[in-house]
């Protein structure tokens, strides 16, 4: 079928190419019985703009690129959903790419930069020199950066690792833990290690040895996987600290399977609160990145670089919080009162929600 263009339109509704275009455009100097018509015959003939004419035209396009690692994943999922938020609230639309490995991010940029995209977020973990050469790749288009260390040479936006490590395992010192587990991210993400090293640093400093240490990919599969590992032993953690929610569920489900009552006999605490961590059993404590936020900051700082083009890195530091829910409780409390402890919890927190309603 041929596409309607602005002529068919001008056709139907007895009027010049250019008054089509002056109404598209929301321009001045068309009278509102004009405009009328040329609408009427828009609806009429099912006419739709011409993204691609109208830049060749040299019309802004007020679209940016994302390109992600794994949607599947629930942060990058949920990063990517503010992003696609705060754009379209904006004005702007949002293409998405996704890529499997670092290596394809240059692939990806290109693509997206021959759909003449104004503005490129990076939500890949890339090490400082593949991040350095795609902003080359990139220029004049701006490009921020969101899984990289907070030392590489380019436009980011991070989450603290450090400082989240730390408030996960401060919590669990602090509750009286010794025995302590780490389950890890991949080792080929910069974040995973940054986390690491966090829990590493401040166990140190407190003098506790880690108690076994285990590595996942993410996703809840690994959690249960490496999780049944941690407690095949003789002696049971007390417990685990996990790199983030997912592997954290699935890390749950192996306790429940060997009946390890959470928090009674072994605390968890993950990394991330997606938006479904209040509703694990237990709800589940952990650190909070505040993904929304980081999506529409990032949006907002692309929309706002137009033709800024060649200053300093600007890199931000978000700070991340503790949340505490109920996978964690302080060590050496009878099983018994801890759980008497949790009901009297639940029943005071379902007496409030009544009392407010
Ligand atoms: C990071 C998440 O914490 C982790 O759960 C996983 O989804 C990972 O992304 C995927 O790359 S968040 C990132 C912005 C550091």
């Amino acid at each position: 079928m041929k596409a309607i263009t602005l002529y068919d339109v001008a056709r139907l509704a007895g009027v010049s190419y250019q008054t089509v275009s002056r109404v598209i455009n929301d321009a001045a100097h068309v009278s509102a019985r004009t405009r009328e018509k040329v609408l009427q015959a828009m609806a009429e003939l099912h006419y739709v703009p011409n993204r691609g004419a109208q830049q060749l035209a040299g019309k802004r396009t007020r679209t940016l690129g994302l390109i992600t690692t794994d949607l599947a994943l629930h942060a990058p999922s949920q990063i990517a959903s503010a992003v696609k938020t705060r754009a379209g609230e904006c004005g702007a639309s949002v293409l998405i790419s996704m890529v499997e490995h670092p290596q394809q991010c240059l692939a990806a940029v290109q693509e997206l930069l021959a759909q003449r995209v104004e503005g490129l977020l990076v939500n890949v973990p890339l090490e400082d020199e593949q991040a350095e050469s795609l902003q080359a790749q990139a220029v004049p288009v701006p490009v921020l950066f969101l899984d990289v260390s907070p030392g590489a040479r380019v436009h980011s936006l991070v989450f603290d690792a450090e400082q989240g490590a730390t408030l996960g395992a401060q919590h669990l010192l602090a509750l009286g833990h010794q025995r302590i587990a780490l389950l890890g991210g991949p080792q080929s993400s910069v974040s995973a290690r940054a986390r690491l090293a966090g829990w590493l640093s401040t166990l140190e400093a407190a003098g506790v040895e880690p108690f076994a240490l285990a590595q996942g990919d993410w996703s809840a599969a690994s959690g249960y996987e490496k999780g049944h590992q941690l407690l095949a032993g003789a002696t049971l953690p007390q417990a685990i600290l996990v790199a983030n929610d997912q592997m954290a569920l699935g890390v749950m489900r192996a306790c429940a399977e060997k009946g390890i009552a959470v928090p009674g006999q072994l605390s968890v605490v993950g990394f991330d609160d997606t938006t479904d961590s209040a509703w694990f059993t237990p709800p589940l404590t952990t650190v909070r990145q505040a993904f929304r936020e980081a999506g529409l900051r990032s949006v907002e700082w692309l929309l706002a670089q137009q033709g800024n083009t060649g200053q300093a890195p600007a890199q931000t530091r978000l700070p991340v919080t503790l949340v505490e829910r109920h996978s964690t409780a302080r060590e050496g409390l009878p099983q018994g009162s801890d759980d008497l402890a949790q009901q009297l919890k639940s029943l005071a927190i379902l007496a409030e929600q009544l009392a407010r309603r």
